[in-house]
């Protein structure tokens, strides 16, 4: 393109500079003597997005006269993280927005740091489905992310006396330059009201559905560039809104503040994320939302049909609908009911095209976490779905009844009905019953998954169980977050390994190499600067890059263990003040994560770790030995310094409880060792690195369910171990409480008593597990051998060889480039 097209789209600096002046004019009405650093931020981002506009809409175009499928990923969630750094690094165009922004007298790292993180998920479950995408639009896969437009996403995490205190999130005050809102694609949704049955007038039975109330569904959408490619893929929000600003009728009668009213309902649908990485039982306003964004999904894949001009019979040829755990799981019903309400199509065939449409993945076998409903609350919301659901489930346990005669503890065992105790409807079984494929999302969690939790189904389906091991984008995860390393690597095998990340393996050559090695040891020391830049801003506490920098950050739960961490420090600690002289290696903890909000154990476990932190780092024996730090609000951005710049990643979670992990997987990339259970995607992670490249502890997960059927007793082992006796009474007499001994002890009675996640169990086998690490740290050479390693093999941990998975295994898909 020429003229001034050239200037909208052109990737040279000239062409960005001159974007981002026009822009900063003509959308910020602004000019460069009195823009805001923010201003400059909005403008260069407008300028890329201008660039990306070609490629999406070419992407959509090519989609739409193709005879493919498109894969939609329907999930709850997208945690996608900063995308101005992103965007610029797939579109290949970072050195000429710096070269532009210089130009303007800005410097692009300070512009980019301006992003406000879109904070559209809680954790590994959200994170995800934003690298999937990301591998989806690189390997060229036809598809579309579906989710929810949340104004407030995660909460913002501050620390106050040790405490967690949650803060809103509003990222959405100084506007998103990402998004484009799209008025005219837009869905209504029904909530409550009756269902009538009647005959239509080609004596057809239809079932009408009288709504007490009905939301509009107006969607958002950002773009999702590939990886120096072409085509840019859509994930597309709903944002809800009333059907009617003012409900005319009572504005007539003078009510006004009654005809706001249901503006400000509906606008509540898709206000905030539910800030729980475990399912809100009971919360009108959650299901509303799954329901709300469910569809509206379905009901724009069904218009996209239309565009396409294909019949409805080719739905689910032309598309595949991948379900991000229970969170979208009504689908089954949903789409049912379009397709028989609206559609008029008979039960068999819509129930042919559910299944062959649907599938569903699993994240996590923890009792506590399968999404159920009650039928009362679900009734009064979504009164045909339930109908629906009920129809569903009677022609499914006929089939489990024919199948097994006489044998209604099964039948009772897989309804999708749980009515055991207050009757709820169990989501996962809806989604098994729904969908053509089921998957896990580690090998181990894939086999406990068909060895428990769905169990009956696998043996009356196994053909549709199947397991795709988690994988992470090495375009934001190495690339982006960690350029002096990407450089290294470019250089040593080629900077095809982006786009393929088993080319790392090249690195294997170099792994003893001394001067290879120092150049690797230097790149982790700068980057570990640079986290001790960010800690000393987050926390005013000075720390030693050159101390070994062991890291845990994850959502905190006590399945994952935090505490198990916190236990060895206050040993490390009560050891390095009784022998001042021990010859152990420095070492820098650092934690990060959330708790939900109403986990007080998980917020108990902050504070202690903050208790511990503030002892430690204020005793003046422990200099240059130990410090402990708390690092808070973890999020994708800060994640981005993180990762880069750990040694020992934390993965320490109880065996069979942590279904993949990611951050593991991060970790691994950036050369950080691990010191792990064999839990999740570790024992992957462990077989790619090789056993001698992994510090191995713990419980096996046939050991976990062994010990507690046969009755664990925590007591037994602090009873067996003085150091962590003396640990846990250390901090029940309030030494890291400035004090006050109330405040720790329902943590240790609950670990005395219960320990539900054997952290007690686990303790020995982990101190001697760390001393081991802290002898093989003390050899630099062997160290970064192991390191090298590690990073040269972690090529399985692409989210591209997942894709791929996906493609072939679930979707049969195929890239269009
Ligand atoms: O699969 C992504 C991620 C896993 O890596 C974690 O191990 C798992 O805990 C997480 N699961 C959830 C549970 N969500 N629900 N419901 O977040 O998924």
């Amino acid at each position: 393109p020429g003229g001034a097209e050239a200037a909208r789209h052109g990737l040279d600096a000239e062409s960005l500079q001159r974007d981002v002046l026009d822009n900063l004019v003509s959308l910020q009405a602004r000019y460069p003597a009195i823009a805001t650093p923010h201003d400059w931020y909005m403008a260069l981002s407008y300028s890329v997005r201008d660039r990306l506009l070609l490629r999406w809409v070419d992407t959509v175009q090519r989609y739409a006269a193709a005879d493919v499928r498109v894969a939609c990923y329907l999930s709850a969630e997208f945690l996608i993280g900063p995308q101005l750094g992103n965007n610029l690094l797939n579109l290949g165009i970072e050195a000429q927005a710096r070269a532009a922004m210089l130009a303007l007298g800005q410097d692009l790292d300070t512009v980019i740091a301006l992003e406000e993180e879109p904070g559209l998920g809680n954790g590994g479950l959200g994170r995800l489905a934003a690298c999937y995408l990301d591998s989806l639009a690189t390997l060229q896969m036809p598809a579309l992310g579906y989710g929810i437009r949340y104004e407030f996403g995660i909460f913002r995490q501050a620390i106050r006396d040790g405490w967690q205190v949650e803060e809103t999130d509003k990222w959405l005050q100084k506007g998103n330059p990402w998004e484009i809102v799209r008025p005219d694609v837009a869905y209504y949704v029904n909530f409550g009201g009756h269902t009538q049955s009647a005959t239509d007038a080609e004596g057809r039975f239809r079932v009408r559905w009288t709504a007490a109330n009905q939301v509009k569904g107006v969607a958002c959408d950002t773009p999702v560039p590939g990886y120096r490619v072409e085509t840019c893929n859509t994930l597309r929000l709903w944002k809800s809104e009333a059907v009617e600003s003012f409900d005319l009728a009572d504005f007539n009668v003078g009510d006004y503040y009654g005809a706001v009213q249901e503006k400000v309902i509906s606008e509540t649908l898709s206000k905030v994320l539910y800030p729980n990485d475990e399912p809100e039982m009971g919360k009108r306003l959650r299901l509303a939302q799954q329901y709300f964004f469910v569809s509206c999904s379905l009901q724009d894949m069904l218009r996209l049909l239309e565009l396409k001009g294909e019949p409805i019979e080719r739905f689910a040829d032309m598309f595949v609908a991948q379900l991000n755990d229970t969170h979208p799981s009504i689908a089954v019903a949903e789409l049912m009911r379009l397709l028989l309400d609206e559609r008029g199509l008979q039960w068999e065939q819509a129930w042919d095209i559910t299944r062959r449409t649907l599938a569903y993945t699993n994240h996590t076998l923890l009792p506590e976490a399968l999404e159920t409903w009650g039928l009362p609350l679900f009734r009064s919301l979504l009164p045909r779905p339930l109908e629906i659901i009920y129809e569903i489930n009677r022609r499914f346990l006929d089939e489990v009844r024919q199948r097994h005669p006489g044998d209604e503890s099964r039948v009772a065992r897989m309804s999708l009905i749980d009515e055991s105790g207050d009757r709820r409807i169990r989501m996962a079984h809806l989604a098994t019953v729904g969908s053509h494929a089921v998957n896990g999302v580690a090998a181990l969690h894939s086999s406990l998954l068909r060895e428990t939790v769905l169990r009956d189904f696998a043996e009356l389906w196994p053909e549709r169980f199947h397991n795709v091991t988690n994988g992470v984008t090495p375009r934001r995860f190495l690339a982006l977050c960690n350029p002096g390393l990407a450089r290294l690597l470019d250089e040593t095998v080629g900077e095809g390994w982006i786009a393929d990340l088993t080319r790392l393996r090249g690195l294997e050559a170099h792994a003893d190499d001394a001067a290879f090695q120092r150049r690797w040891r230097a790149i982790k020391h700068a980057n570990k600067e640079v986290l001790a830049q960010h800690i000393q801003s987050a926390t005013g506490v000075v720390v030693d890059p050159r101390a070994l920098f062991d890291i845990q950050v994850k959502r905190i739960h006590e399945y994952k263990r935090q505490h198990l961490n916190a236990l060895y420090m206050v040993a490390l600690y009560q050891r390095l003040r009784r022998e001042p002289q021990l010859a152990l290696a420095p070492r820098c903890f650092v934690f990060g994560g959330k708790a939900a909000p109403g986990y007080a154990m998980a917020k108990l476990i902050i504070r202690l770790i903050n208790g511990i932190a503030e002892v430690v780092n204020n005793d003046p024996a422990m200099e240059g030995r130990l410090k402990v730090i708390f690092f808070p609000n973890f999020n994708v951005k800060s994640a981005h310094h993180i990762y880069p710049a750990a040694d020992l990643s934390e993965q320490i979670s109880t065996a069979g409880k942590e279904a993949s992990g990611t951050g593991n997987m991060k970790f691994m990339m950036n050369g950080a060792l691990t010191i792990g259970t064999l839990d999740g995607a570790n024992v992957e992670i462990r077989e790619e690195a090789g056993a001698e490249n992994f510090f191995l502890f713990g419980l096996r997960a046939q050991d976990v369910e062994r010990l507690q059927r046969e009755g664990y007793r925590p007591a037994d082992h602090v009873a067996a171990h003085d150091e962590l006796r003396e640990a846990l009474d250390l901090i029940a007499s309030g030494h890291f409480s400035r004090g006050e001994s109330e405040v720790f002890r329902p943590l240790v009675e609950n670990l005395m008593q219960w320990d539900h996640f054997l952290a007690l169990a686990d303790y020995a086998d982990y101190a001697a597990c760390q001393a081991r690490v802290d002898a093989a740290w003390q050899d630099p050479a062997g160290w970064t051998r192991m390191s090298i390693l590690n990073t040269a093999r972690s090529g399985k941990f692409s989210s591209d060889r997942a894709i791929r998975e996906y493609g072939d295994r679930i979707w049969s898909l195929a890239p269009i480039g």
